[in-house]
């Protein structure tokens, strides 16, 4: 199934191309590539590095703060996964240097064409310093939250401390990101937009990442969910799953679909994420699968709003500093 979902980033049920699913040709006679991405002024070429905030050897990724015209900036590079369809391509058309020969067993550098050696670039700029600590590696702890404890602390921290939503009302008012969008519901109440997440090359099914983002603006997170909040979350779990299979072939049994608590963001949105994929958060400290979600709303309306919640917080997140003022760790 999986290499059948791979075969359909080429082609969606109709057997026409699918237009956001880049096919990882080379760029076209308008100079954009496939898909709806142009070549852009190289807004890097002046990044000045300050300092490694994590890396991982075996993610190969690298976040990196630094400055682009006096800008703080943090820049994230992660090499992509080698796609099956471009094995041919990769074997005929690149270069291969002998490394060392012992037996069977030998070793090269293989020097690939440049466009199926490509590194995913993510930039935030300008960056807050909230964002540059987001991705600092640092030391977690986990933390209980009453119900008392989300009025009395995370509440009116989140209220001054949060990140931003702008990108997201971006989203929802088509200003960015409108070429992207899966699919819509355009309902006030239980309508959302679905696409990819920023952290999903679109190039394989096998890193499948989506996020639903409701039209409901005064949702921060689950501990505003009730049971009048059902119906949206129904339709997020169904109309996302259909749109899900419909484009990637992708069947609901593949994917993992939750909330996280906490959120970076704190206006309703839904994960969608391939089963079998680390995805950054799908711990259970974190991830909350949105079909329980939904159960424990219809078996006590108030369930969000009274129970206990556990989640990890980093050293240095101010929440976790107002928990230890509060004698709550
Ligand atoms: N389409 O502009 C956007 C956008 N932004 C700003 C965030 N997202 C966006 N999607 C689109 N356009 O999945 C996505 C995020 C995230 C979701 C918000 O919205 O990618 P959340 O509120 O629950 O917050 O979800 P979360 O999960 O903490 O955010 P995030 O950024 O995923 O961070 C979790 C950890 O993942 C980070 O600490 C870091 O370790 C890792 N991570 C973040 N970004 C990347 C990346 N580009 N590559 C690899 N790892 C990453």
């Amino acid at each position: 199934a999986d290499t059948s979902a791979k075969r359909l980033l080429d082609s969606d049920k109709t057997g026409e191309p699918a237009p956001d699913v880049k096919r990882g040709k080379t760029d076209n006679e308008n100079g954009r590539e496939d898909g709806n991405e142009s070549v852009q002024e190289n807004v890097l070429s002046g990044f000045k590095t300050s300092s490694v905030l994590s890396d991982s050897a075996r993610e190969k990724n690298i976040f990196i703060h630094g400055k682009v015209a006096d800008q703080d900036a943090v820049v994230i590079l992660e090499k992509t996964p080698i796609r099956e369809d471009s094995l041919a391509e990769l074997f005929s058309g690149s270069t291969l240097k002998l490394e060392m020969k012992n037996d069977i067993y030998s070793t090269y550098r293989l020097q690939a064409p440049p466009h199926l050696n490509e590194i995913k670039t993510t930039v935030v700029c300008p960056a807050t310093e909230k964002h540059i600590k987001k991705y600092q590696r640092k030391e977690s702890f986990l933390v209980e939250e009453t119900e008392e404890n989300y009025k009395n602390i995370t509440l009116p921290h989140i209220v001054k401390q949060s990140f931003s939503v702008q990108w997201v009302y971006n989203i929802l008012e088509k200003k960015a990101e409108a070429e992207r969008i899966v699919y819509e519901d355009p309902d006030p109440d239980v309508g959302f937009v679905l696409l990819p997440d920023f952290k999903w090359d679109q190039k394989q099914v096998d890193d499948l990442y989506l996020i639903a983002i409701a039209h409901q603006r005064d949702i921060k997170s689950l501990r505003d969910l009730t049971s009048e909040h059902v119906p949206l979350l129904q339709n997020i779990f169904q109309k996302g799953k259909e749109a899900i299979l419909q484009r990637y072939n992708l069947p609901a049994s593949k994917l993992r679909v939750y909330l996280h608590y906490q959120p970076s963001y704190y206006h309703l949105h839904v994960h969608f994420t391939k089963l079998g994929y680390d995805a950054p958060g799908c711990g259970v400290e974190r991830a909350h699968l949105i079909a329980d979600v939904i159960q424990n709303l219809q078996s006590d309306p108030q369930y969000y709003k009274t129970r206990t919640l556990y989640f990890p917080l980093r050293a240095d997140d101010g929440l976790l500093s107002k928990f230890k003022e509060a004698g709550r760790l």
